[in-house]
């Protein structure tokens, strides 16, 4: 993605302050969101957003003035007690409740293990609230490409249904354009 100006923000509350549309990304922690973000800016963004004690902030990168890329806080999320499982933390709660301008979360799964748990818990949250969400399937470099179509075959049996989906490398840059040309297509 040509990245001509960026802008980093960072809440510990949902605010908002213009009418951009806002793409979000989820994820169980090590799925690659961080990887994804960055390689899909071409910026090496955690770098730069990463503060200390804000592991539970929401982190905002505004593009070329366009749109938002929101980075949602869900690490913690396979460590909290079983009653609690069914949901995100509560400030990505509350952002995916409440943003109007959200139109598509994206949901950073690693193709080789989906759907862990943790994955399927989140698209049941993202469905009972009616949110629009695609699953990234990131790492696709560990699957060899005769293996690709019965791994995905699989995913969506456990599933239970075929979701949109993306399936992608950030590491190996395969398929970030579709990503990105989805994003610009809904802008
Ligand atoms: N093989 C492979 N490894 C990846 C890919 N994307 C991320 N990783 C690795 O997975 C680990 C977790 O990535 P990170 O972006 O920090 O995940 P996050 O916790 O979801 O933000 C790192 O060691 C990355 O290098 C990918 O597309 N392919
Ligand atoms: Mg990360």
């Amino acid at each position: 993605m040509k990245v001509n100006k960026i802008e980093f923000n960072m809440m510990g509350k949902y605010e908002k302050k213009d009418d951009l549309s806002e793409f979000a990304f989820v994820g169980r922690s090590n799925a690659g969101k961080s990887s994804i973000i960055n390689t899909l800016t071409n910026k090496k963004i955690n770098r730069v957003s990463k503060k200390p004690g804000c592991t539970r902030c929401i982190n905002t990168i505004k593009i070329n003035d366009k749109f938002y890329i929101v980075d949602l806080p869900g690490a913690g999320f396979a460590k909290v007690s079983l009653k609690e499982k069914k949901r995100f933390n509560k400030i990505t709660e509350q952002y995916l409740e409440e943003s109007e301008h959200l139109r598509t979360v994206f949901l950073i799964m690693d193709i080789k293990v989906a759907p862990t748990n943790i994955d399927i818990m989140m698209i049941e949250w993202l469905k009972s609230i009616h949110r629009n969400f695609v699953l990234i399937l990131n790492k696709v470099d560990n699957i060899p490409k005769n293996k690709l179509q019965q791994r995905k075959k699989e995913i969506f049996k456990k599933l239970g249904f075929k979701y949109p989906s993306i399936t992608v490398s950030a590491t190996k840059k395969i398929n970030i354009t579709e990503l990105e040309k989805f994003i610009l297509s809904m802008v």
